[in-house]
């Protein structure tokens, strides 16, 4: 296996803030799958990335990747690798950056995060993932935001969503804890989450086809590029983060931008999370 590293920065994990984990499965998808060859991708295209950063004057190398996590065929297993990398770097007072892989993964990072003292779950996402089961798995990317409801979340924040189930528009309006968020005009929400801890979860199936077609389940109607760049900048600002992922990008023939603007993105949420807590 080839180990490339993000933004080909070759750091110290004892002096570095933020971990890359690659989580290459994709056993959770329900549609297109593929997102397996998402962070080798992600990785590959971001040692082409400049370091310094012209809208936030700022460049940062305390960045260390991890070698990617070996996936199993069995979704519980995989889901307790990624659980227990995600605990040790935070257990390591370091914030952990996971690449998918689907959205599964998700389940397993926030409850990580959750065991070391976030409450909060954020989401970027086209869909709610209400569903309790998807293709006979309760463990399917349709399902993330419902197996964190399992779990001690006082909020799920679901910022971009435009497509849903009925039985998801059940769930959001009878569970109190879940908000959905259409617009990035509003908000408003994270004004009472000021400095609560939080997992944060961005599928890039949130943004427009256009931007980035390469994903298992596209919609149409997404976010742009800076749409994505206000509401990250607006989540950093007002919750700690304490942990991030970012999934379900299913790497396409013929195209190569889509992956740079998804390693763009994470850079970005690194330099932003690192302006709101180190500076
Ligand atoms: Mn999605």
């Amino acid at each position: 296996m080839v180990y490339l590293k993000f933004l080909n920065i070759d750091s110290d994990y004892e002096q570095s803030k933020y971990v890359i984990i690659p989580a290459p499965m994709d056993i959770g998808s329900s549609w297109g799958v593929g997102s397996r060859f998402g962070p080798s991708s992600i990785i590959e295209t971001s040692r082409y990335m400049d370091l310094y950063d012209m809208d936030l004057d700022l460049a940062l190398d305390s960045i260390y990747t991890m070698e990617e996590i070996e996936p199993t065929i069995e979704m519980t297993k995989n889901l307790d690798l990624v659980e227990s990398a995600v605990s040790e770097v935070l257990s390591h007072g370091k914030v952990p950056v996971l690449i998918g892989g689907d959205h599964s993964i998700s389940i397993a990072s926030a409850k990580a995060s959750f065991l070391h003292g976030a409450h909060i779950y954020i989401a970027i996402d086209a869909h709610a993932d209400l569903y309790d089961e998807y293709n006979g798995s309760k463990l399917s990317h349709a399902c993330v935001t419902r197996r964190i409801l399992d779990l001690p979340v006082e909020k799920a924040i679901l910022i971009g969503v435009r497509t849903m189930g009925l039985e998801e528009v059940d769930i959001a309006r009878r569970d109190g804890r879940v908000a959905i968020v259409r617009s990035s005009s509003d908000l408003g929400i994270l004004d009472s989450l000021k400095g609560e801890k939080a997992h944060l979860s961005f599928d890039v199936d949130v943004m427009d086809p256009s931007i980035i077609p390469c994903v298992g389940c596209p919609e149409p109607g997404g976010i742009s590029y800076r749409d994505a760049i206000a509401i990250l900048r607006a989540i950093f600002e007002k919750v700690d983060v304490i942990s991030m992922d970012f999934v379900e990008f299913s790497p396409c023939q013929g195209r190569k931008d889509d992956a740079f603007t998804v390693a763009k993105l994470i850079y970005k949420s690194i330099l932003m999370h690192y302006m709101s807590h180190f500076y």
